[in-house]
Parts: structure tokens; sequence; C-alpha cells
């Protein structure tokens, strides 16, 4: 292209230079299309990620417990689960696996959810999309009252 366009250049010849031109605004137009999607791309991203933002409980031994316990967080935010103790943990708010059905809540509409079990080191992710309240524990520690609560706001 730039070599065309010098070479265009040196004949110096007027319709050729107007076709140039013309050719010249064509592809200015198009790239400024290109650039105003890719600048509305980057604008949007960033808002998608702080409607998405996440975060982190942890999760001990001594006592068995989640920190924190309770966290309030708008609606669309994920909530990482992070094992950092030594024994095997969980995140359930799905009443049949629970040793007494009443010890997790779910707002209505939300469907339960399960980590399995955490090994050491573990992470487990879940975006909540139904606002409301839930409560959820651990499997393996409900009699210890390894409980957690997350409230999710509109
Ligand atoms: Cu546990």
């Amino acid at each position: 292209m730039t070599m065309l366009m010098s070479g265009l250049c040196e004949i110096r010849i007027a319709s050729f230079r107007k076709a140039l031109d013309k050719i010249m605004t064509k592809s200015s137009l198009l790239t400024l299309a290109a650039a105003s999607a890719a600048l509305a791309l980057a604008i949007g991203a960033p808002r998608a990620r702080a409607a998405g933002k996440t975060v982190v409980v942890t999760m001990t031994d001594k006592p068995p417990q989640y920190h924190p316990e309770t966290l309030k967080i708008p609606v669309g935010t994920t909530v990482e689960w992070d094992n950092n103790a030594k024994t095997l943990h969980d995140v359930t708010t799905d009443a049949s696996s629970a040793q007494n059905p009443a010890d997790v809540k779910l707002p209505p509409g939300a469907k339960p959810f399960d980590s399995g079990f955490m090994q050491p080191g573990a992470t487990f992710k879940y975006t909540f999309t139904a606002p409301g309240e839930y409560t959820y524990i651990c499997i393996p520690h409900e009699k210890d009252h390894m409980v957690g609560h997350i409230i999710v706001t509109k």
C-alpha cells in the first residue's frame, strides 16, 4: 500500500490523486468504525467485571469455620471458597446431603449446590444469581456448626 501510494504521488496525475483520496477516505472511515467498536468493548469489559466481582471465603480447621461466616453481596457476585486448612471441607446448600436438612437454607428459585469434598488447597466457586438468604454447611463438620450465611441483594 505504501509503495503504491508513493508511486502514485510521483506520477502526479490529478485523477489518480482524486481516486487515491476516495480510497483513503473510505479506509479511514473503516478504521474509525473498527476503533469505535474496540473502544466500546474496552469500556464494556470493566463494567462486566465489576458486576461479577469475586469474594473469597477461607476455611479453617481449629475450629472448623468459614471466614467470614456471614457475607452480604450483590446478585451476580461469585464466591470462591479456599480450603486453606489441613483437612477436608465442603460447601453445600443441598438439604438432601445434610444430617439435619434444616441446617441449610435457600431462597425461592435458587438451586442447591455442593462443592463435594475439598482437599487442602482446593477451591470452589459459585456465582449467586438468585437474591435472598443462603445458609450453607460443611458436611464433615455439620455437627461442629461449620456454617456460613450469604445474603444476596438485588
Ligand atoms: Cu469443614
